[in-house]
């Protein structure tokens, strides 16, 4: 595969329901788009999701500086990786640098699913089928009158046996508010997984985990700040209910540093955070040895084949944050995602929409 050109846009896409949770409030979703262009004509695509808009510039930066590097290259995943990771590293490997190899190497990959005419999931040893997914669409820190009815409706636009909410109020009696909320709209047999997005206090955190941890609730996703591997080893030897971290995890070292210390008993990995398809591998073999279910954060399309290759596969974060600009998008179906059986991971930009949101940066 010699790389002829690449690109890289950005868009600011809306957001059906808008996203409100300890980590802020978002109207609008930005994604940045990656194309590499192989001298034969295979497009290679990916996006990612910053965040933040005001952080575009920046993050588009780094991916072009790795990019400048690719054409008239002979590209494969796995060198085009370490050779990235290795002209970053003397700015840090994991961040901003993180960010950006994993969105070449996304592009890189479906590139190569492309060549060889395979879906991603076969070209990796497997093959394209359902994955069970959980809808996480909504159910944010807003307003409790509108969850139930919230919580019903996501259900049912996907025949889904699981969702997941935000919690993380300042005050106990709040999260119960909501959760009871929740539970009228979707009743009791349906799994709900609770979000604090970091939001508590190591201490509180104990707290609020104990008297949560009767209500039933599948797992307890980050209730304190990512990085604090001691604070989640002693929160996991306290608590009943199953603790989740991992959408930001910087590649398979920091779950490896979370299984370590006995910090988690779930894991999920973020494609754009834990270096792309070879991030994902590479950590995918690290909860297999440990036994650790494995989830996805965002990215259902690229998800929906690498599930079905991970050992321990978990649940599929379904959201549909990035369909304004898709043309042909995963739809969800019986609470299963299937990936695209088109070759490579099956994204196909809707060019008209790309456009309309494009800013140019
Ligand atoms: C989340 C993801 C993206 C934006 C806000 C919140 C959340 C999740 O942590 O796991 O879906
Ligand atoms: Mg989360």
């Amino acid at each position: 595969m010699t790389v002829q050109r690449t690109s890289v846009r950005a868009v600011v896409v809306p957001l059906r329901h808008p996203i409100i949770a300890a980590i802020g409030r978002y109207e609008h979703w930005p994604l940045v788009l990656v194309d590499v262009e192989m001298a034969d004509g295979v497009v290679g695509s990916s996006y990612i999701a910053p965040y933040r808009a005001k952080s575009l510039p920046v993050v588009t930066g780094v991916i072009r500086d790795l990019l400048d590097g690719l054409p008239g290259r002979d590209v494969a995943p796995g060198d085009a990786f370490s050779s990235a990771l290795k002209s970053l590293n003397v700015v840090g490997v994991s961040g901003l640098t993180t960010i950006a190899v994993s969105a070449v190497d996304m592009a890189v990959w479906d590139a190569l699913a492309k060549t060889a005419g395979l879906p991603l999931a076969q070209l990796l040893g497997g093959s394209v089928g359902p994955v069970r997914a959980y809808n996480s669409n909504g159910l944010w820190r807003h307003e409790v009158s509108t969850l139930a009815s919230e919580a019903e409706m996501l259900i049912n636009e996907g025949g889904f046996t699981a969702v997941k909410m935000r919690l993380g109020n300042p005050h106990l009696r709040d999260d119960l508010a909501a959760i009871d909320a929740v539970r009228q709209g979707i009743g009791d047999e349906v799994d709900l997984m609770v979000d604090f997005n970091q939001a508590l206090g190591a201490g509180d955190a104990i707290r609020r985990c104990h008297e949560l941890d009767e209500r039933g609730l599948y797992w307890f996703e980050e209730p304190i700040a990512y990085d604090d591997v001691r604070g989640y080893a002693q929160l996991a030897q306290q608590i009943r209910t199953p603790l989740q971290a991992g959408e930001n995890f910087y590649g398979a070292r920091d779950l490896l540093n979370f299984l370590d210390r006995g910090a988690v008993h779930y894991a999920m990995v973020d494609l754009m955070r834990i270096g792309g398809v070879t991030g994902w591998l590479r950590t995918a073999g690290v909860a297999a040895a440990a036994g650790v279910q494995l989830s996805s954060h965002l990215y259902p399309e690229f998800a929906a084949h690498l599930l079905r290759v991970t050992p321990t596969a978990h649940w599929l974060e379904w959201v549909d944050w990035a369909y304004p600009i898709l043309a042909d998008p995963v739809l969800p179906e019986a609470g299963m995602v299937t990936a695209s059986d088109q070759p490579g991971a099956g994204l196909v930009w809707d060019e008209r929409a790309v456009q309309k949101y494009t800013i140019h940066i």
